[in-house]
């Protein structure tokens, strides 16, 4: 079928009849939803007010006091559940992600069954929340540490996953004996409706199981920027992670700070790959294609700076930009599309405002054009852009969310080094070499400043094992993996004298 041909609201209002969502409820509220993929709508849900949204943020507070009673490896069951209902929802929400996302069918797949995955992370750390115990220099005493819930923890994501990034949260904060609300982003609505249903499909198993669980364990706040505003300073929430635009985090950061919360920022991503004179070219040519075209250009960690050793220039270049002009742009949902749409026009204009500077900037760019446009009026499809830069200046330092590749040519592998770490942003960054020394040094203390340091990857599609975030403007957070968990409890000091005198600690005499 023709992109024109299609119509994609019944299948919404299939799909989500699956999860169990009421059709009334996906017409008649104030919020339209669009799919990228048409530009057509696809619902109409309703808003939350603000002093429901206040209400929500109260009673999730009191479901903590709750639920941090539960012991964790029971909290993990419920997170097993909720494993168990996503595999079996991956294909119906897999489809929903690419429906209201635009990604391709094997992408919004893949970000549920990162979901899957944070969930099974989530379930065995439910049992490994460990605190150490420490030498104390005083006799006949225990010093120890120990984590505790934290508190309501806030969630708002944005719409590149749509899912994924609620999970990675949603997941460990719930084993850590938080509640949470969410705040998705006002473009993918549905996505969280449906992960909402299924949160609750498992609650209810683990009901029926015996488990105790308050209300309110997971609520979802559908709304614009002033229900954002309403979790951001609400004093209940203890916690605020947020993923967005640097812009974003710059709003948010200070107001938590200025109430002494807690913040996890996820923000912008300009992410460098460095291909060295050793590098395995067919391997280098796979990795950046995927990392600088995929998901459109449209993730936080999507490649953006390319840096190429001037003797392997000409051999791997011309290749990408061969790969640019071929690759296939179109329906996510049809098979062999590797290309999406841009989420929207506003995308698609910064795109192009971004070109327009580097062809000032002295870039030559190849594609960046629209396609499918006579199709699709209100669709925004493109041909990614490779775009060789004479020196990193302009629009290169900058994120545009969307597939632009900057490419630039060096000679001193520091140089390249320094190219990487010379933007404001953190988050990822890759080389693409057979030289130990060049991969050892980028992973070093002197090499890469991202939070994400690969080799012979590209800098996207990382795993949930790992801790996920980045540095500078990229704000400092981790999610996901490792011991991501910590920032989701409160750690105690505890210092246990078991003795019958009180030896102060330093020395110190206070005898009365
Ligand atoms: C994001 O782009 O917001 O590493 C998250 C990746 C994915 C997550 C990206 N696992 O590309």
């Amino acid at each position: 079928m023709t992109l024109a041909n299609l119509k994609l609201a019944p299948e919404v209002a299939t799909l989500m009849a699956k999860f169990g969502v009421d059709a009334a409820s996906l017409n008649g509220g104030s919020l339209a939803v669009r799919s990228p993929i048409t530009g057509e709508t696809i619902a109409k849900v309703s808003e939350i007010s603000n002093t429901d949204a206040t209400k929500a943020l109260e009673a999730a507070h009191q479901a903590f006091l709750e639920w941090r009673l539960v012991p964790a490896p029971k909290r993990g069951e419920l997170i097993r559940l909720l494993g168990e209902e996503l595999r079996a929802a991956k294909d119906d929400l897999g489809r929903l992600v690419s429906l209201e996302v635009g990604k391709v069918t094997s992408e919004g797949l893949g970000e549920v069954q990162e979901m899957i995955d944070i969930c099974d992370f989530a379930v065995g750390l439910s049992r490994q929340l460990y605190g150490l115990t420490i030498a104390t220099e005083r006799s006949e005493h225990r010093m120890m540490e120990t984590w505790h819930p934290l508190g309501v923890t806030g969630i708002i994501s944005a719409f590149n996953f749509p899912v994924a990034v609620w999970s990675w949260n949603a997941a460990l904060a719930i084993v850590c004996g938080n509640p949470t609300v969410w705040k998705p982003s006002e473009k993918t609505p549905l996505t969280a409706i449906a992960t909402q249903a299924i949160f609750e499909k498992a609650l209810k198993r683990y009901v029926a199981e015996g488990g105790s669980a308050p209300s309110n364990l997971s609520t979802l706040l559908i709304g614009g920027r002033d229900i954002g505003e309403i979790l951001v300073d609400h004093p209940k929430v203890a916690l605020v992670s947020a993923t967005g635009s640097t812009a974003m985090g710059r709003a948010v950061g200070p107001r938590v700070a200025a109430r002494f919360g807690r913040s996890i920022l996820e923000l912008g991503g300009n992410n460098a790959a460095i291909v060295g004179p050793t590098a395995d070219l067919d391997l280098t040519l796979r990795g950046v294609a995927f990392s600088a075209m995929g998901t459109a250009g449209q993730r936080c960690t999507s490649l953006r700076r390319l840096f190429v050793h001037e003797s392997v220039y000409d051999a791997l270049v011309p290749s990408l930009i061969k790969a640019y002009g071929s690759v296939k742009i179109g329906n996510p949902l049809e098979a062999g599309t590797l290309i999406g749409p841009l989420v929207d026009k506003g995308a698609f204009d910064r795109m192009q405002s971004a070109l327009e500077a580097a062809r000032a900037a002295g870039g030559k760019v190849a594609g960046g054009e629209r396609v499918h446009d006579s199709e699709l009026a209100d669709a925004y499809y493109v041909r990614p852009a490779l775009v060789e830069m004479p020196e990193q200046t302009g629009p290169v330092i900058e994120e545009t969310f969307a597939p632009i590749l900057y490419v630039m040519k060096y000679k001193d592998f520091d140089d390249a080094l320094a190219m990487n770490n010379a933007v404001p942003q953190g988050l990822s960054s890759s080389v693409f070499t057979n030289d130990i020394r060049e991969a050892e040094a980028f992973v070093s203390d002197r090499g890469s400043d991202c939070g994400i340091a690969n080799v012979n990857i590209g800098p996207s599609g990382a795993e949930i094992g790992g801790a996920f975030g980045g540095e500078k403007e990229t704000g400092g957070g981790r999610e996901s993996g490792s011991d991501a968990w910590k920032a989701y409890m409160r750690r105690a000091t505890n210092t246990i004298n078991f003795g019958r005198t009180l030896p102060l600690a330093q020395g110190v005499k206070f005898d009365i």
